[in-house]
């Protein structure tokens, strides 16, 4: 590892689990590499983080593979030897059946999650191998990888992508000292709802009524944990569910 604070290369850091994963590693004396399409939420975590740790923040959509390839060219020279990545970006949208789904929206699930994901993963592969033992690529998949339910159609599959991306990926670059993790979250209190109701808090809001989801926090607490492990120990699917969250018996049609 780099004999100053390790680097670790957050993608979606201006909201939820990611936002939450920059202020945790940042507290554990982290440098960081922020990145997210909102450039204003960038602008604030800066003045926010920079206090307490090394921060550079780029604007970034992982589904664009130009901006992905800049972003990793034009890194400063204190944030090259990336230790961690973060694979956080990510999105659902719509819960409707597949049937009345708009082909624009799986489109884009698939190039955030899906291609943007892989983008990102191949342009820093060499750094991390380079970063030596104990550097992770810690990838956000879902419990939706594992629970299929009505309206999970492409969203789901993309995390099963995820999932599987993650333990091959684990299968080449294990060797060189690269561990693997797929993260894989339930139910967590962020702005994903609200996402993936395009916008209609009501929607939102009613989703997390009564319950007690997770906190992006739990997350990133897990993310910590995993990259701060010893290099030998590798956690391959860490999945978390908060307690209110429960698996449903399969669904049986009748006449
Ligand atoms: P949020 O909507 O709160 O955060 C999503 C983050 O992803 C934002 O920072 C957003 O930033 C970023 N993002 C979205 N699209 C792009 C893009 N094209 N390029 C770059 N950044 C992008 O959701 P969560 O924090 O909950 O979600 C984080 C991850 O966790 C996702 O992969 C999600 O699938 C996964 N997850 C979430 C669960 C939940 O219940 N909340 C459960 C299981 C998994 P910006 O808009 O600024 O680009
Ligand atoms: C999001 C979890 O259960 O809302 O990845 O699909 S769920």
């Amino acid at each position: 590892m780099h004999e100053a604070a390790p680097v670790a290369f957050i993608t979606g850091a201006t909201s939820g689990i990611g936002l939450a994963c920059a202020h945790c590693f940042a507290q554990a004396g982290w440098a960081l590499v922020l990145t997210g399409r909102r450039q204003e939420r960038l602008d604030a975590l800066q003045a926010t983080l920079e206090k307490s740790a090394p921060i550079y923040t780029a604007q970034l959509d992982v589904s664009d593979p130009h901006s992905v390839a800049n972003v990793v060219a034009d890194l400063p020279e204190r944030f090259q030897h990336v230790h961690t990545l973060i694979n956080n970006a990510g999105l659902a949208l719509g819960k409707g059946p597949a049937q009345s789904a708009e082909l624009e929206d799986w489109y884009r699930m698939i190039d955030t999650n899906i291609k943007g994901l892989v983008t990102v993963t191949r342009h820093l592969l060499p750094k991390l191998i380079a970063a030596g033992p104990g550097s992770t690529v810690i990838n956000l998949g879902s419990i939706a990888a594992h629970t299929p339910y009505p309206g999970g159609h492409v969203y789901g599959a993309t995390k099963a992508f995820v999932e599987q991306f993650s333990y091959n990926l684990r299968c080449d670059v294990g060797p060189q000292g690269v561990r693997v993790t797929d993260l894989a979250p339930g139910m967590t209190a962020s702005e994903f709802t609200l996402v993936r109701m395009k916008g209609d808090s009501s929607i939102a809001n009613s989703y997390y009524e009564g319950a007690q989801p997770l906190q992006p926090e739990d997350i990133a607490e897990q993310a910590l944990h995993v990259a701060s492990l010893p290099p030998h120990v590798n956690i391959t699917r860490l999945e978390v569910m908060p307690l209110c969250q429960q698996w449903s018996a399969p669904t049986i049609l009748r006449d």
